[in-house]
């Protein structure tokens, strides 16, 4: 398909906005599901609480984070990785649910990415106030998979560069329900989130939730 940036098209019945190569906007793609998803999440934030990680350089990140899944990201004093257990509990991080899999599985094939399977869910808390400062994800070993980005509760806006931290940015505003997905060259360009701005939202109260799908190992 070959279309202008920014602009939309139907796929699979949803609209779906190319926002840079091999990278997808698909609005509203999670909305039916929210219900599900909000009570999945508070049985694996039961099992595996969000927590605050330190980088590696020592400095409490604002946003709050847990896992589900295979493996689950975690960051400390030795550095960023996934890892098998979670370093809270010392147990297995909660299991990935079949409706979070096929919500990324199907999102990735309205991008085009056949044969996604992550296994891996960060799982992001934003109150309000807390951003996400401009990064690469590059933990991961196959950087021809694609990531799987699913926004929950207040909207925030998103930053997205290029392959190099002075790359031009754009902006985009992601709301309750959206899904992002990013592969090809796109996948290892810089992004970030702006701070969250106060609101409220009727299913997840003053927050922001973001759920990340990985095949990271
Ligand atoms: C663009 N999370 O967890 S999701 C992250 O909203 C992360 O919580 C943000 O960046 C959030 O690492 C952004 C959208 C996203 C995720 C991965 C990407 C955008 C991406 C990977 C490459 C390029
Ligand atoms: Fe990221």
């Amino acid at each position: 398909m070959n279309l202008d940036l920014f602009s939309s098209v139907i796929k699979d019945g949803n609209v779906a906005t190319h926002i840079s190569d091999q990278a997808w906007h698909l609005e509203g793609f999670a909305t039916a599901l929210e219900i599900q998803l909000r009570d999945l999440l508070r049985s694996i934030i039961k099992q595996a609480p969000f927590r605050q990680m330190k980088t590696p350089g020592g400095q409490l990140m604002s946003v709050k984070m847990t896992n589900c899944g295979e493996v689950g990201w975690v960051s400390d004093h030795l550095g960023y990785r996934y890892q098998t257990l979670d370093p809270v509990s010392n147990l297995p991080w909660p299991a990935m649910p079949e409706e979070f899999k096929s919500l990324a599985k199907n999102a990735a094939a309205t991008a085009g990415f056949e044969n996604f399977k992550p296994d891996a869910c960060l799982i992001n808390l934003y109150p309000v106030g807390t951003r996400l400062s401009l990064h690469q994800d590059k933990d991961e070993i196959d950087f021809d998979q694609p990531i799987v980005s699913v926004s929950l509760g207040l909207p925030v806006t998103f930053v997205f560069g290029g392959l190099e931290r002075s790359s031009p940015q754009t902006k985009i505003k992601l709301h309750h329900g959206d899904v992002v997905v990013w592969g090809g060259k796109s996948r290892l360009a810089f992004h970030g989130v702006l701070p969250l701005e106060a609101g409220e939202h009727e299913l997840f109260s003053h927050y922001r939730v973001n759920l990340t799908f990985r095949k990271a190992i």
